[in-house]
């Protein structure tokens, strides 16, 4: 009998059932031509835990015990039990380098998307999740059951952080409790970073000081990580209780330790998705957001970008819904996606963004209800009659929606709204 070549078959076992500590992933999977769905199950359970190509001289005992197991082939959806002994602990980048590194690069699929992971209570009691939470940056907003709104300045680059901070004033004055950064806006020769948070601070003050309403801002800290940590404190000094991380281009290690940092700061972290749809807009192949949201929870970002399924950027209602749920959720229960149960980690608040406007406001309110984050910033700073109209203009969007009026009935006798049906209706933006 010729010698094996190969021991990927030693991590298939269909109907292996998996143990309360395994960590669980399901994978959308296609074989390459010539490959049968087992031998690239085999495959997937292998690379992303103990094995290699080939069949080797000397095996150690431990490998027995750690190896992950392929245990359900249903279609082109796999998944695969992952013992709890293969992941260090509170160790995201590690955790990723197996579920979603090499096995994307394997001549034998065709297409993989990991679309899922179930963390048991002995992986999960590790992380902190969220300091806020949803319920925290309600209290921190003194905003009890509407939308929580915010604006991004807009054009994305180009105001002088004295421009800039006049935009937040309209956007403050129009109701918004928020004012975002851009997810490309850092620090530039003509805005930069520590400029911005001090006149924006004093602008915030003249807000709240005229408004008697709680105001805040999602600064962009993103940057290297020792900066982002610099960045957080002079936040902190300057009495912003967020900070926002783009934390795809981050990386989950730097979103780690900016959790810790801003935890022991008391502040919320706005996680901005920008570079999310280089992998999961393929629905065959790469990561989904409904993985990229659950693994920012559990790690402990606050608030996270989850898209509108009716504006400008990608993502469909089912979609945009099922995240929203799920980060929302203290027990999601096994449906297309597996069950999770959060223990004590706090629901994380979603945020729908991206092509928004006054008129399509009810309509994102009917996909995630109340519990969520709007930012609509092109959708105010077009407005005809300028920003803080703008706002006002969704505001008034937002209490038609809360009450079940039609937004035509309510804008007779709100004028900015009715400014705002004038130039955009229902629009939808590509
Ligand atoms: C929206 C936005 C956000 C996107 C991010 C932008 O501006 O500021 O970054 O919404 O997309 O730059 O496009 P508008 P997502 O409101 O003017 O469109 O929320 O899907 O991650
Ligand atoms: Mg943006």
């Amino acid at each position: 009998m010729p010698e094996k070549i190969d021991w990927y078959d030693e991590f298939i076992k269909i109907d292996h059932i998996p143990s309360k500590n395994d960590l669980i992933c399901l994978y959308y999977f296609e074989p390459a031509r010539g490959i049968t769905e087992k031998q690239a199950a085999g495959r997937i359970a292998s690379e992303s835990s103990a094995g290699t190509w080939t069949t080797l001289h000397k095996m150690p005992e431990m490998v027995e015990k750690i190896k992950a197991k392929a245990f359900d082939i249903n279609g082109k959806y796999l998944k695969v039990a992952y013992p709890l002994d293969l992941w260090e602990p509170k160790n995201a980048p590690q955790l990723l380098s197996g579920i979603a590194g090499n096995i994307f690069g394997m001549k034998a699929l065709k297409n993989l998307k990991l679309l899922d992971a179930s963390f048991p209570q002995a992986y999960i009691k590790h992380y902190k999740g969220p300091e806020q939470g949803m319920q925290g940056i309600r209290s921190l907003l003194k905003v009890k059951k509407r939308p929580i709104t915010g604006a991004v300045p807009k054009p994305k680059i180009g105001f002088t952080a004295a421009e800039h901070a006049e935009v937040a004033f309209e956007t403050w004055m129009g109701g918004f409790d928020l004012v975002k950064d851009d997810e490309n806006l850092t620090s530039t020769s003509f805005n930069q970073f520590e400029d911005r948070v001090l006149r924006m601070a004093k602008m915030r003050d003249r807000a709240e000081k005229e408004t008697g309403e709680q105001k805040d801002a999602l600064l962009n800290i993103t940057g290297e990580t020792n900066e982002m940590i610099r960045k957080a404190r002079l936040l902190h000094d300057s009495g912003w209780r967020f900070a926002m991380i783009d934390v795809v281009t981050c990386g989950t290690s730097s979103v780690q330790t900016l959790r810790e940092e801003c935890g022991d700061l008391g502040m919320a972290i706005h996680a901005h998705r920008a570079m999310h749809a280089a992998f999961d807009r393929n629905p065959k192949h790469g990561i989904s957001m409904y993985f990229l949201a659950k693994i920012m929870r559990l790690i402990g970002v606050d608030e996270i970008h989850v898209g509108t399924a009716i504006g400008k950027l990608t993502g469909s209602k089912k979609e945009v819904a099922g995240i929203a749920d799920m980060l929302r959720a203290s027990h999601v229960f096994e449906g297309e996606m597996l069950d999770q149960d959060w223990g004590k980690i706090k629901p994380v608040l979603p945020v729908s963004s991206g092509g928004l406007h006054p008129g399509l406001v009810p309509s994102v309110m009917k996909i995630l209800g109340n519990d969520c984050m709007l930012l609509v910033s092109g959708g105010i700073h077009g407005h005809p009659k300028g920003t803080r109209n703008g706002a006002a203009a969704v505001m008034q969007a937002i209490e038609a929606a809360m009450d079940g009026l039609d937004l035509k009935d309510y804008a007779r006798k709100h004028y900015e709204l009715k400014q705002a049906l004038d130039k955009w209706g229902y629009y939808k933006p590509k």
